[in-house]
């Protein structure tokens, strides 16, 4: 399988985020993508290739076409906005949209702004975020354009973006790239795509950006929003709205769920998005659904990730992984190597 990734995705390094009530050191951090890259080159995966040029070039457009035009102006500028106001360290958010509050006045400081923006306190924006994000792109783009060819594409990139919605970040990211992707390929020309969502958590971004469209597909295997993060997305109800009616399929799971019903979600989401049509599958590919992930609560193993790969083969469809969470470092080069050997079966 082709690998596209950069040596710039290497740059987002926040301090720390809140966990249990103190300021811990970020969970979502570049020894993931180093952890990643390692494993690849020791099981002697074909060496990864970086993003084109022109990728590189037409990486902030991509973003602007599945996010607000104010939201990006605002990614791009919030670092450098926060050090004018003498701030020096990561920006973070001091407040949050309460319930009839006004949603539609962006405030004028920074403060304001990233309490706006936000939706959690643990994504900090650093002085390298935005070339991160570039980077991230522009290595989607690339796997966009050698998809067909390739047949199967992994974009291994960080921070995770499934999170992101329209006009929003949190949840250690801030760009959907697999809402960039998914759009990208309608812009090349297939008119059905599906993302599956295999990432721990919510893809509450994914769903927010597709969920009134009919073209693309969302299906996502997390744990219950009742219990986790995001918290409020991602119940089984949520079916999609006008044109996109039908075209979202919640798969809510209890915690401490194994393979054994993880499996049969799998099933029920593969089964979907077969009747749906899809062209090409774009695989939010996240690993801390892993037994030992320090922040989540499901009980899957290495292996198990060898099995979800098969099956994600078994769509025989033109597939896009990007790469989401996944927080047990030390097992998270195996896991990814054990995906995706699953799906190449080897
Ligand atoms: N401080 C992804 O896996 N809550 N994001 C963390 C611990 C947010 C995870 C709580 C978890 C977001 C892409
Ligand atoms: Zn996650």
């Amino acid at each position: 399988m082709l690998t596209i990734t950069d040596p710039d995705l290497l740059l987002h390094h926040g301090a720390g985020e809140l966990n249990a009530g103190k300021i811990t050191p970020c969970f979502e951090q570049p020894a993931r993508l180093k952890a990643v890259l390692d494993a690849l080159a020791e099981a002697r995966w074909p060496a990864p290739i970086p993003p084109d040029p022109s990728a590189r070039a037409a990486a902030e457009a991509a973003m602007r076409s599945v996010h607000a035009g104010e939201f990006i102006d605002f990614l791009k500028s919030a670092h450098a906005d926060w050090r004018a106001a003498g701030r020096d360290g990561d920006a973070l958010p001091l407040s949050a949209i309460g319930r009839r509050m006004h949603a539609d006045r962006p405030p004028e400081t920074i403060d304001g702004m990233l309490s706006y923006y936000a939706i959690d306190p643990g994504t900090p924006i650093t002085a390298d975020t935005w070339r991160t994000l570039e980077a991230g792109a522009a290595c989607i783009l690339t796997a966009v354009d050698r998809l067909q060819q390739a047949g199967s594409v992994f974009a291994l990139i960080r921070p995770p973006g499934h999170h992101a919605g329209r006009d929003y970040y949190g949840g250690y990211g801030f760009v959907n790239m697999a809402a960039v992707a998914a759009q990208a390929l309608r812009e090349i020309g297939a008119s059905r795509i599906a993302v599956l969502d295999v990432d721990y958590h919510h893809g509450n971004g994914t769903q927010d950006i597709f969920y009134d469209r009919g073209d693309v597909f969302y299906a996502s295997i997390h744990a219950d929003p009742r219990r986790q993060f995001p918290f409020f997305l991602g119940y089984a109800d949520e079916t999609g709205a006008g044109a996109g009616e039908g075209a979202n399929l919640n798969l809510p799971l209890p915690w401490n769920t194994a393979w054994s019903s993880w499996s049969e979600a799998l099933a029920a989401a593969c089964a979907r998005l077969k009747s749906f049509g899809a062209e090409a599958l774009v695989v939010s590919l996240g690993f801390d659904a892993f037994e030992r992930d320090p922040i989540s609560h499901f009980k899957l193993t290495t292996e198990d990730f060898g099995r979800m790969g098969a099956a994600i083969a078994k769509q025989q469809l033109p597939t896009l992984f990007v790469f989401e969470g996944g927080y047990a470092i030390d097992a998270l080069g195996a896991n990814t190597l054990a995906a995706l050997e699953g799906f190449s079966g080897r």
